[in-house]
């Protein structure tokens, strides 16, 4: 079969993309001048500086050519909601753990799960500053295929900074906001994929100094249980969402995530023509996807940590709402429903 040259099968399905244009698109300008013509929809292969999935089981089709045309538009989240909820989250200020304000949250987010499959996995922490209930909210959209895709971020604030000011606008707020958006987005909805698992994480925070033991309450119980109930073996991806609403966006790529997975964020990220915002850094290895990626599950960390001049606002009573833009929701709410559109078509 003949084949058009790599960087011009990196838009195969690309209905603007004429004869001339694909000559064209053989130049290193090729996802610039893509993205501005609205080639936006297609394989990234040749396109990234990632390196491509190698030695997964659900590997990609072997030659671009092989996969059905795809038509489906490009998802969009509703932004502006989205940054919304983040400005009424950090209205309830400081929610850490055992707080009447976390409480409060716990209700909102229930509140806007109304009639979707809700479940909680609660349970007591016994911490070095006493036993606190802990709460992670699961939201379960069903799929045809078998298989689950599960996306969490945490909505506690920090303990020991209770008394700081701090009320973690994009530390919590941005998280907790964001997967709200992303029940809109698959409620009423049938899913032609994987099932799509919400989780609102609590005790993500220490209460003291972060640890092994001092960290990670809910996922470490969920991550636990998961595994006892077979749920673990069901995972085809994990990503977590974290401190993604910074105005200046630079998600990192993690160390202790699934390179295949990483990879595929990236190439979501380069259909919707926000690949600048990802992996010019390489981010923390501490957050609460570990409890699964230590037992084998495909994660990904979506984390901005450098949050203001040398990560300046991070843990500080400046993670407030005029640091974060709905432009942010955005970027990594359009990626993440694009990368789980690729997911469902691997
Ligand atoms: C992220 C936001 N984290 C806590 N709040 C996880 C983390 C802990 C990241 C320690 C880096 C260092
Ligand atoms: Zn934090």
């Amino acid at each position: 079969m003949k084949t058009a040259p790599e960087s011009c099968r990196a838009f195969p399905r690309a209905p603007l993309c004429a004869p001339w244009l694909r000559i064209c698109l053989a130049l290193p300008l090729t996802i610039a001048l893509a993205n501005a013509v609205g080639c936006a929809r297609g394989t990234s292969a040749g396109a990234t500086a990632s390196p491509a999935p190698k030695s997964e089981s659900a590997a990609a089709p072997a030659t671009p050519e092989a996969a059905p045309p795809d038509s489906t538009p490009l998802p969009h989240i509703d932004s502006k909601r989205a940054f919304q909820y983040a400005r009424e989250v950090t209205a309830f200020g400081p929610r850490y753990m055992g707080s009447e304000n976390h409480k409060k949250l716990e209700h909102y987010i229930l509140d806007h799960l109304k009639g979707d499959q809700v479940e909680d996995d609660a349970f007591t922490a016994d911490t070095v500053e006493g036993k606190f209930p802990v709460r992670n909210i699961i939201a379960k959209f069903p799929g045809t295929r078998d298989g689950i895709i599960v996306i969490l971020g945490h909505y506690d604030t920090v303990y020991p900074l209770r008394n700081s000011g701090f009320v973690g606008a994009n530390d919590g707020g941005s998280s907790t906001a964001i997967l709200l958006e992303y029940a809109n987005q698959l409620r009423g909805k049938t899913r032609d994929g994987y099932s799509v698992w919400l989780v609102w994480t609590d005790g993500e925070e220490a209460v003291r100094q972060w640890s092994d033991t001092d960290s990670l309450y809910g996922t470490r119980h969920l991550a636990e249980k998961w595994e006892k109930d077979g749920t673990l073996k069901k995972i085809k991806a994990l990503m977590v969402m974290d401190m993604i609403g910074d105005a200046d966006l630079n998600i990192d790529r993690n160390t202790k995530g699934a390179p295949w997975l990483l990879d595929l964020i990236y190439e979501a990220a380069v259909r919707g023509g926000y690949q600048s915002h990802f992996y010019a850094r390489q981010g923390p290895d501490e957050d609460d996807h570990i409890p699964f990626y230590t037992r084998g599950v495909p994660t990904a960390d979506l984390i901005d940590f450098d949050y203001g001049y040398n990560n300046v606002f991070w843990h500080s009573p400046q993670d407030t709402i005029d640091k974060l833009s709905p432009k942010s929701f955005e970027i990594v709410g359009n990626t993440i429903l694009e990368t789980i559109h690729l997911l469902d078509r691997r």
